[in-house]
C-alpha cells in the first residue's frame, strides 16, 4: 500500500520550504522504502530550493540520511526490512563504461527509484539527489541503501551520505594523502573540516586550515589542523608556504568553489603536488592563469565528485573508525532539529553559524 507521510518540499524557486503530505508508493523491482531516522541539512538542499541545480520543482529535499529499511521490492536481496542503512547517491550500475573498467566510484549511471513520489494531488516530486529524506518515509533504489553498524547513532551516520563523505574522500581517495604528507585545506565548512579529518586519518604531518571566519578556524583545529590562517588578514599562499618549509603543500584541497580560492590552492602546492577541487563552482565562474604555470608546476589538478567514494567500501569502514574513536563524526553535528525547522537551518547555514543542522525524526 502507498503511504502518506509528511515531507519538506520546495515548491518554487526561492520560496520558503513547506511541510506537505506526500505519497510514497510501495517499492517495485529494485526499490526499497526507507524510514529516515535523521537527515543533515546540506548546502545542496538550499541550492535546489534556489533553483540553482535544475528547474524540476517541486523538490522533496534532504539527502544526508540514515534510517531503517521498511520494505523492499520483489527482487531485492541485498537489503531487507529492518536493516540500518545510510542512503547514498552513488548506487553503482555495474554496466556503464566506468564500472566496466573497474572504476565504480565514477559510475556514470547510478541508480535511483523508478517510481515517483507525489503530492496528494498527484504532482510528481523530484527527490534531492534521488533521495528526498526530509520525510517520514522515502523511496530509493535498493543500491542506495548501504548497511552499517547500528551502534552509530543516525544523526552521526547520516552525515556520511553527502558532505562529510565528500570531504573525507577528497583527502583519502582523490588527493590520496599519505603518511608524512603536507596538506592545506581552503574553506573550513563541513566539507573542508572533513577533508582535515581525512588528512589526519591518513597521517599527514602538517595540515593548514584556511578560512575567513575565526569561528571556523577554531573548529578546524579540533578536526586536526596544525596551522590556521585567516585569509582576510594573512596571505593564504605565503602562510601555507611558511608552514611547509617554504615549499607549499603536497596536497591542497579547495572546499569552497571559487576562482580566487582555487588560484590560492594552485599556487600554494609544492612542485608536483596535487590540487583537489571539491567545492562546487557556479556556471558563470572563470579562471585565467598562465599556461606555463600549469606545465612548470607539474603534478595533478583533480576534481572530487562525492569524494570518489564507493559507498559499499567506504561507509561501513568509516563508521567502524568512528566507533573506535578514530574519526570524530559527532563533532560535525552543531544541532539537532525537527522536520519543521529546515528553513531556519538554511538561515543559520547562510550565516556560517553551523557545520551541520541535523533533522531527527521521532522514533
Ligand atoms: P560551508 O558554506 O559550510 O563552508 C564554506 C566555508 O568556506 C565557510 O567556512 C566559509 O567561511 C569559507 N569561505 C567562504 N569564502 C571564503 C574565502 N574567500 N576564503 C576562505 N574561506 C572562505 O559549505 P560546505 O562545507 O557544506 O560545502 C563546501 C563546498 O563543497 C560547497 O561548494 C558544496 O557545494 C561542496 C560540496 N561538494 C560535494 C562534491 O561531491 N564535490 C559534495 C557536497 C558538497
Ligand atoms: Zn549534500
Amino acid at each position: 500500500m502507498p503511504v502518506q507521510v509528511q515531507g519538506v518540499v520546495a515548491r518554487s524557486q526561492g520560496a520558503p520550504v513547506t511541510l506537505e503530505t506526500i505519497v510514497v508508493p510501495d517499492p517495485g523491482p529494485g526499490e526499497a522504502r526507507v524510514r529516515p531516522l535523521a537527515c543533515g541539512v546540506c548546502h545542496t538542499d538550499l541550492h535546489y530550493r534556489e533553483g540553482a541545480i535544475n528547474d524540476d520543482f517541486p523538490f522533496l529535499l534532504g539527502h544526508e540520511a540514515a534510517g531503517i529499511v521498511e520494505s523492499v521490492g520483489p527482487d531485492v536481496t541485498d537489503v531487507a526490512p529492518g536493516d540500518y542503512v545510510i542512503l547514498n547517491w552513488r548506487a553503482v550500475c555495474g554496466t556503464c563504461r566506468a564500472c566496466l573498467r573497474g572504476r565504480p566510484w565514477y559510475c556514470f549511471s547510478s541508480h535511483n527509484a523508478t517510481q515517483k513520489m507525489t503530492l496528494l494531488d498527484g504532482t510528481e516530486l523530484s527527490p534531492a539527489l534521488g533521495i528526498g529524506a526530509f520525510a517520514e518515509m522515502t523511496l530509493v533504489a535498493a543500491g542506495q541503501c548501504t548497511k552499517v553498524d547500528p551502534a552509530a547513532p543516525p544523526e552521526v551516520a547520516g552525515l556520511l551520505g553527502c558532505g562529510v563523505m565528500a570531504g573525507l574522500g577528497a583527502a583519502l581517495n582523490t588527493g590520496n594523502v599519505g603518511r608524512g604528507d603536507t596538506v592545506a585545506v581552503i574553506g573550513c565548512g563541513g566539507v573542508g573540516d572533513a577533508a582535515i579529518a581525512g588528512a589526519r586519518l591518513a597521517g599527514a604531518r602538517v595540515i593548514v586550515a584556511v578560512d575567513i571566519d575565526d569561528r571556523k578556524l577554531e573548529l578546524a583545529r579540533k578536526f586536526g589542523a596544525t596551522h590556521v590562517v585567516n585569509s582576510r588578514q594573512t596571505d593564504a599562499v605565503e602562510a601555507i608556504r611558511e608552514a611547509t618549509d617554504g615549499f607549499g603543500a603536497d596536497v591542497v584541497i579547495e572546499a569552497i568553489g571559487r576562482p580566487d580560492t582555487y588560484e590560492q590552492a594552485f599556487f600554494a602546492r609544492d612542485l608536483a603536488g596535487t590540487v583537489v577541487l571539491v567545492g562546487v563552482p557556479s556556471p558563470d565562474m572563470r579562471l585565467d592563469l598562465p599556461l606555463i604555470e600549469y606545465f612548470g608546476r607539474g603534478g595533478a589538478l583533480k576534481s572530487s565528485w562525492y569524494g570518489d567514494c564507493l559507498p559499499s567500501r567506504d561507509f561501513p569502514m568509516l563508521i567502524d573508525l568512528y566507533l573506535q574513536d578514530r574519526l570524530p563524526l559527532q563533532d560535525f553535528v552543531s544541532e539537532t532539529i525537527g522536520i519543521g525547522d529546515v528553513e531556519a537551518a538554511f538561515d543559520k547555514m547562510h550565516h556560517g553559524d553551523v557545520l551541520r543542522s541535523v533533522v531527527v525524526f521521532d522514533r
